[in-house]
């Protein structure tokens, strides 16, 4: 092969590689831009470097005022150091805690989690029905499907982040306190049937309690 001629396809293979490295860097903004409009649950959120984003925000509906419902989201931690998530508020409910779902025996137990959840660096954190969430004590207003509320995320790196959580219909199951009174028997699908328990907090059970 003639020296020019190698020079050209050397040329060519570097600018092909140019090119897929721009491919790749420009499949970022396009990830953000996603992040801004409602994302479906199946999709799989990608940290964003250097960055913690919030991901897949929404609630279930919730009928009742004074009584309790859930929002759900994914943490993604793009950054080179763990971070928590510390406390989340909202002027939809009288008060906002971080939650778990734990199955103990067959019982599902809600507990609460003061110290909220970490953030792997470069990983992320699911919140979401039978898992982690987010717990609304205390609705101001039912949370009626089409609607949406404020929600705000408080991080121990000092990062706050301000969300409208759309409220939809999701399936899985409901949080502890949601949806019904404590004293009948909680619509959880084929789970079984939830009881109250003593890891309920306090707020739990007055909420829960109300028609
Ligand atoms: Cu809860």
């Amino acid at each position: 092969m003639p020296a020019i001629s190698r020079i050209v396809t050397r040329f060519v293979a570097i600018a092909l590689i140019l090119l897929a490295v721009a491919g790749c860097t420009m499949l970022k903004p396009a990830g953000m831009e996603m992040m801004e409009s409602a994302v479906s649950v199946e999709t799989a959120p990608v940290p964003v470097p250097g960055e913690v984003t919030v991901e897949v925000a929404r609630a279930r509906p919730a009928p009742l005022e004074g009584g309790n419902g859930g929002a759900f989201l994914t943490l993604l931690n793009g950054t080179d150091q763990p971070v928590r998530l510390l406390s989340a508020a909202s002027d939809v409910a009288a008060n906002v805690e971080l939650h778990e779902t734990v199955n103990e025996g067959g019982v599902m137990k809600m507990i609460p989690q003061p110290d909220g959840f970490e953030i792997p660096a470069g990983g992320s954190v699911v919140l979401q029905p039978g898992g982690k969430h987010v717990m609304l004590l205390g609705l101001v207003k039912p949370l009626v499907e089409g609607d949406s509320f404020p929600l705000t995320l408080n991080f121990d790196n000092g990062l706050v982040v301000e969300l409208t959580v759309p409220v939809v219909a999701m399936t899985g199951m409901a949080p502890m306190g949601a949806d019904a009174p404590m004293t009948g028997t909680v619509e959880m699908g084929s789970a079984g049937e939830m009881t109250a328990t003593d890891a309920m907090t306090a707020t739990d059970m007055m909420t829960g309690t109300q028609p």
